[in-house]
């Protein structure tokens, strides 16, 4: 791989976007690689995947501008599918993703960030949708994950206005849960996935699946989508283990790793 590093620490993925002389700026080649990557992932042992940027001044800067500068509309539209399909991917990976955001995330990068399930960043992160100061609209699922995140009004004027906005205003508006020094983001986003990483694995991807598809329907539908996602962790060891721990009164006992069945 060229332009996509992975590295897994114990139960904790991380893919890193290695492209710092464009600012890691997604042109086919990145998108391929993160997709061949995406799929490479055990999870059987991950339980939780950072998505961040080499270096210390971008995430992501947005699809890649001298690539789809000569684009045909054929060739626009293949590229806006691979794109999506890779962005799709993320998002419905069975597993929780926490976008690690280290500087831009422009277009396409803010994009990126909106399919990953939680969003921290670094305290010069800056976020914004420029495509239409480009000519064309977002492609990668802006107009539909921006609007779900921080609502309609403010994704309508972030994308009509093309303004950038720094980390603070991202923090009010909901689109990142915290900030924090550049130095401590990847500690930060180590000890989240960790957090994350102790529950039982297995209910912790019926919650996403159930929250990401209940999303979709209306609420008579979503909580039957609940319903079976919260009757199936009872098939799972994990259940049975969990309760019987809290139910146990001895004092002195040691509470053992999920184990993911
Ligand atoms: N693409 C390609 N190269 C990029 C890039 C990008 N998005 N962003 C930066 N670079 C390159 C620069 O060209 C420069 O390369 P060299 O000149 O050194 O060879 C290098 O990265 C460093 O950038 P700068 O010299 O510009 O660095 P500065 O610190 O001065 O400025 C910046 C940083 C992030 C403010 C600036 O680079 C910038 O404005 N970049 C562009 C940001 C942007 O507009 N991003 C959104 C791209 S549009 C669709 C599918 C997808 C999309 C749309 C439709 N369909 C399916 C319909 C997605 C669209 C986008 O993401």
């Amino acid at each position: 791989m060229e332009f996509i590093t992975f590295e897994q620490k114990d139960q904790i993925g991380i893919i890193t976007i290695n492209r710092p002389k464009a600012l890691n700026a997604l042109n086919s080649q990145v998108l391929d690689e993160l997709n061949e990557t995406l799929d490479s992932i055990d999870l059987n042992t991950t339980r939780a995947l950072i998505l961040t940027g080499a270096g210390e001044k971008s995430f992501v800067a947005g699809a890649d501008i001298g690539e789809m500068s000569t684009l045909t509309k054929a060739e626009g539209e293949a590229f806006g599918k691979k794109g999506n399909d890779v962005f799709r991917k993320l998002e419905t990976l069975p597993i929780p993703v926490i976008a690690a955001v280290n500087g831009f995330a422009l277009g396409g990068g803010c994009e990126i960030s909106l399919s990953c399930d939680i969003r921290i960043c670094s305290e010069n992160a800056v976020f914004g949708q420029p495509e239409v100061g480009l000519g064309i609209t977002p492609g990668f699922g802006g107009t539909q994950r921006l609007a779900r995140t921080v609502g309609v009004g403010m994704a309508k004027q972030m994308i009509y206005t093309a303004r950038n906005i720094k980390a603070p205003e991202a923090l009010r508006i909901g689109l990142v849960n915290a900030v924090y020094p550049q130095e401590e983001l990847m500690a930060q986003a180590e000890k989240l996935a960790s957090t994350i990483a102790k529950n039982a694995p297995i209910a912790v991807r019926n919650c996403k699946k159930a929250i990401n598809d209940g999303l979709q329907v209306d609420m008579d539908q979503a909580i039957v989508i609940e319903e079976k996602l919260f009757g199936d962790c009872f098939e799972s060891e994990d259940q049975k283990y969990g309760m019987a721990f809290f139910l146990d009164k001895n004092k002195d006992k040691v509470k053992e790793p999920f184990q993911n069945k």
